[in-house]
């Protein structure tokens, strides 16, 4: 029977992918872990432990003692607060990765790792229009420089070391459960909130600017599928690209009306533009989707839909 390890299970998809994996593979067999408490129903839900990934002593003593054979590792700097601490955020975002690989390379019990890459190792050279999965990578972010470096990590690993390392680049992350922190595309998850709250937000970003975006439902789904995939059907070592849903600011202000008539969004966009422009409108995941079946399902309609409801209950039982 597989062990999981999730780090970074208090974060945006940490604590949805525990929930879901514990489903799967029961309780207690899902370790989620942090360096911060986690949302009452996941440490009520099985296993739980403060754990820093930087912490390599801790963390290989943690694998050993509890038999891991599976690790998430989902703890990063995203883009905007990398751009704040850039030293910092190559640090931590590097650093952490290998120690991961590093594991990986010395317990052999560990039998795959999943790692999320991100649509930041684009950059402005790239084409932005249907991102192919091959393409032009001059990313310009902390970030996204990290995340491309990852990638390149992620490869050598599994080219030199045979670590069955697998990677999806997510578009932006859109859940209701935990809010995402210090990313480009939060905006995406704000805005549900103040309109909710406020019937007004005002977006860092120009309302014109497409970026790829993902329901959380569809990345969990992804992410396990990719992972149960037969390693034989895994041929991207470095990361795949993922697409979802691509829509602009003023699009979404557009879907959010249809259930609050009198919402009104202006738009003052701050360093978190140049981020977004130098970044796809909208990715090709035709590879993922040949290779390992990936599928999503969630359109701007129903994604609307969705958080307008749940964000609406989260408020009410708060106030
Ligand atoms: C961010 O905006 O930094 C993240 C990402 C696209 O990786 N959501």
């Amino acid at each position: 029977m597989d062990n999981i390890l999730i780090i970074g299970a208090a974060g945006q998809i940490g604590s949805e992918l525990t929930i879901a994996l514990r489903n799967i593979y029961g309780a207690d067999h899902v370790f989620a872990t942090d360096i911060k408490h986690l949302p009452q129903d996941i440490m009520e839900g099985g296993p739980f432990q403060l754990l820093d990934v930087m912490d390599d002593k801790r963390l290989i003593h943690f694998v050993i003692r509890h038999k891991i054979t599976q690790i998430y590792h989902l703890a990063a700097v995203l883009s905007g607060n990398a751009e704040r601490i850039p030293i910092q955020a190559w640090n931590i975002n590097m650093d952490s990765l290998m120690n991961i690989l590093d594991l990986a390379k010395e317990v052999p019990e560990i039998r795959k790792i999943f790692w999320p890459s991100s649509i930041a190792v684009f950059g402005p050279t790239t084409p932005r229009d249907n991102t192919p999965q091959f393409t032009v990578m001059e990313p310009n972010t902390v970030y996204g420089i990290s995340k491309l470096a990852g990638e390149r990590w992620m490869q050598y690993y599994h080219q030199r070391y045979h670590i069955d390392a697998r990677s999806i680049r997510y578009p932006g992350l859109i859940s209701y459960k935990t809010e995402p922190g210090g990313g480009t595309t939060d905006y995406a998850v704000e805005i549900f909130y103040d309109a909710i709250r406020h019937g007004l937000y005002e977006c860092f970003l120009s309302e014109d600017t497409a970026l790829p975006m993902m329901f959380m439902d569809d990345a969990v789904k992804s992410t396990i599928q990719l992972m149960e995939a037969d390693a034989s059907a895994i041929r991207v070592r470095s990361s795949y690209n993922l697409g979802g849903i691509s829509f602009t600011p003023k699009q979404l202000a557009a879907e959010i009306i249809r259930y609050i008539p009198d919402f009104k969004m202006t738009c003052k966009p701050d360093f978190r533009q140049a981020i977004a422009d130098s970044w796809p409108r909208s990715i090709d995941d035709s590879v993922a989707r040949r290779q390992w079946g990936s599928t999503c399902s969630y359109s701007l309609g129903d994604m609307t839909r969705i958080m307008i409801e749940e964000v609406r209950k989260k408020i009410k039982a708060k106030d």
